[in-house]
């Protein structure tokens, strides 16, 4: 071995350096930044989408499908308590690249083709940082942190990027490959394979899916060729084992044992082609590979998904099926072979490790994830992450310390006892009600025995934990707001804050205004700021099933001539335009005058957000009171996936001119 560990304490000297030398190529007019003068290492960050605890031959699982992968294993370290920040896509991709719980960067769930936000542009990712830095940065396969143009990965520090820009079941098919017309499936946009900035084709169907793994690795293989000679930062983030499975001829039928465990094989296939170029390039030694799953197994899938087991159930939960991923470290500069680390870690921490071993300073913001260095170096006494928390669509679900984990009530979707899917067709799944439940994970890794009552004292202490957290990243479930939480990148609209005559009015509504989606509040509608194409963005007041019917009182007559109201249509979301917009107009608030009046037509179906300015003008008049009425839908059209139920209108702003 050649390199030396390095002190951790010399790293602010060693930075020091890096910057130095830098300025100094710079300065004789090199494009990109110098080589420090010893190489960096090269990191390739391999993850898998919806691979499970007990899929690989390393993690327990039966046979042997998976001989590259569990190579790396006894190359390195295998992690037996790994974590993603959510058990679902774009959560935990957003929590992978900036090493924050995904509450603090503003993403939740799996965005879908028509998300007008994306992650933040501002926030540093594992790219951005690297990039800066000098490296080579790539990603090859699934992006799913915003597929428009200001959120693809060339734009979040990426200098390649060949791939999907979300899962690979978006898209108008059915489970069995054919154009389907049931649900928002039916309106999706056919499955855009993108390079850089631009859509190169269309992966239409299930043969073409049985392409993408093989086109991945080749792409992957010609990255770590063409970067050879300067550190790199490969992400290969596989559309597989994700449904709709899809496997290349030469592994259709290898494993005998079904199309699931084909396409393990063919995953694990190409997990040992970039072992080979690296090697064949001398970059092996020095190469940190990270091995790892965005989540557990979609059970419902049945044979078509992968297994937890022995943990509790899987995808789209807290629990240790859905949250607790394999992953792997391979790194023989730095880390022993065959090594298990059972201390908890997770995503959020891979980036500060990237930051500390390959000398480079923490993004500007605050992040959640600890440097783990110390683990992979096995330095005695170490544990850089004591405590874990388990968010899910917003809401703090759990608290990990030590050995205990902490859940707190709330509903969960539920695998357990249901008869699974087959051969690529879900089967159900149920909601349950979790209560306040405590798991003792050395004896009880299935979550099976709750022993809450026998520990009151873990249950305060961990309870205390999860108020810290609600504090600084909000808890749907308790309504917490959290004061860390940064918005999320939204597409901007044209729609500047404004001045106008209603900025000091006082509103009376006549059906109150949704609690959740309140807009900040009483002054909302009148306020000055616009709603974004995101009707989650804080701004939008949200009327369910009711009319916007407000008065709005100037406090003194003002001559009025036009009153604008924003309106926000997102189907996807039962959010429509109203059927018609009426205005009045009094001097007394008793005695009105309809002044303007407007009918829109029936929606047609279009899933993409819009906003629309509803704009009335009329002969000037002297007022004191303005009147809006905006006719609710009510009910969702017969098209619509949710139709017959109720409708909502989102405003944001009313202008009084
Ligand atoms: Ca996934
Ligand atoms: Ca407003």
């Amino acid at each position: 071995m050649t390199s030396q560990p390095m002190d951790l304490r010399s790293f602010g000297k060693a930075l020091g350096i890096g910057v130095s030398c830098v300025a100094l190529w710079s300065s004789l007019g090199w494009s990109s930044p110098s080589l420090p003068p010893k190489r960096s290492p090269n990191i390739v960050l391999i993850l898998i989408d919806d691979q499970g605890y007990a899929d690989l031959g390393c993690y327990g699982a039966p046979g042997s499908r998976t001989p590259n992968i569990d190579r790396l294993a006894a190359q390195g370290m295998r992690f037996t308590d790994f974590y993603v920040s959510q058990a679902v896509c774009s959560a935990s991709r957003a929590s992978l690249l900036t090493g924050c719980y995904a509450e603090r960067v503003g993403i939740s769930g799996a965005l879908n083709p028509w998300a007008q936000i994306g992650l933040n542009p501002e926030e540093e990712t594992i790219a951005d940082l690297l990039k800066a830095r000098g490296y080579a940065t790539g990603i090859i396969g699934k992006w799913h942190l915003g597929h428009l143009r200001e959120f693809l990965p060339l734009q979040q520090g990426f200098d390649e990027y060949f791939g999907l820009p979300y899962s690979n079941d978006m898209w108008p098919m059915g489970f069995d490959g054919k154009p389907t017309h049931e649900g928002w499936k039916a309106f999706y946009p056919p499955l855009p394979l993108i390079e850089g900035n631009n859509t190169i084709r269309e992966v239409r169907t299930l043969d073409d899916q049985a392409t993408l793994t093989a086109l991945y690795t080749q792409k992957a293989v010609d990255f770590i060729s063409r970067h050879r000679s300067r550190p790199f930062f490969l992400y290969l983030a596989h559309a597989m084992v994700h449904v709709p499975l899809g496997v290349s001829e030469k592994y259709r039928g290898k494993s005998s044992q079904g199309m699931y465990a084909d396409v393990t094989m063919e995953v694990d296939w190409s997990v040992g082609e970039v072992m080979k170029v690296l090697k064949e390039n001398g970059l092996e030694e020095n190469t940190l590979v990270i091995y790892a799953s965005d989540n557990g197994p979609w059970l419902n899938m049945g044979n078509h998904a992968g297994s937890a087991l022995p943990l509790r159930e899987g995808k789209g939960t807290a629990f240790e099926g859905g949250a607790r991923v394999p992953c792997i470290m391979r790194w023989p500069a730095q880390i022993p072979p065959a090594r298990v680390c059972s201390q908890i870690a997770a995503t959020i921490d891979i980036l500060p490790t990237i930051c500390a071993v390959t000398e480079t300073a923490l993004p500007r913001k605050k992040i959640d994830g600890v440097n783990i260095l110390p683990l992979l170096r096995e330095e005695r006494d170490a544990v850089p992450r004591a405590q874990y928390y388990f968010y899910y669509d917003a809401e703090l679900r759990g608290v990990r310390r030590g050995q205990w984990k902490l859940y707190f009530p709330h509903l969960s979707q539920s695998y357990e006892g249901l008869e699974p899917g087959k051969d690529g067709f879900p089967g159900r799944t149920a909601t349950r009600r979790v209560g306040l439940e405590l798991y003792d994970l050395s004896s009880d890794i299935g979550e099976r025995t709750n022993v809450a009552a026998q520990h009151p004292d873990i249950v305060d202490t961990l309870k205390q934990a999860g108020e810290q957290a609600r504090n600084e990243l909000g808890d749907r479930l308790t309504a917490v707001r959290g004061s860390g939480v940064r918005p999320s990148g939204r597409k901007q609209v044209a729609r500047e804050a404004t001045q106008h005559l209603a900025l000091a009015a006082s509103l009376t509504f006549a059906h109150p205004y949704d609690r959740q989606h309140n807009g900040g509040g009483d002054g909302a509608l009148v306020d000055g700021k616009h709603g974004s194409l995101d009707f989650a963005d804080g701004l939008w007041q949200g009327f369910e099933g009711v009319d916007l019917d407000v008065v709005v009182d100037l406090q003194n007559a003002q001559n009025v001539k036009r009153v604008t109201c924003g309106l926000l249509e997102s189907q996807y979301s039962w959010i429509f335009l109203p059927s018609e917009v009426e205005v009045a107009v009094s001097m007394d608030g008793k005695r009105f005058q309809t002044v303007w009046s407007t009918t829109i037509d029936a929606p047609q179906p279009n899933p993409i957000p819009n906003v629309r300015e509803v704009s009335a003008s009329f002969e000037p008049v002297a007022a004191r009171f303005v009147h809006v009425v905006c006719r609710n839908l009510k009910q969702c059209p017969s098209w619509h996936p949710g139709a017959g139920g109720k409708t909502w209108i989102f405003a944001d702003e009313i202008e009084v001119r």
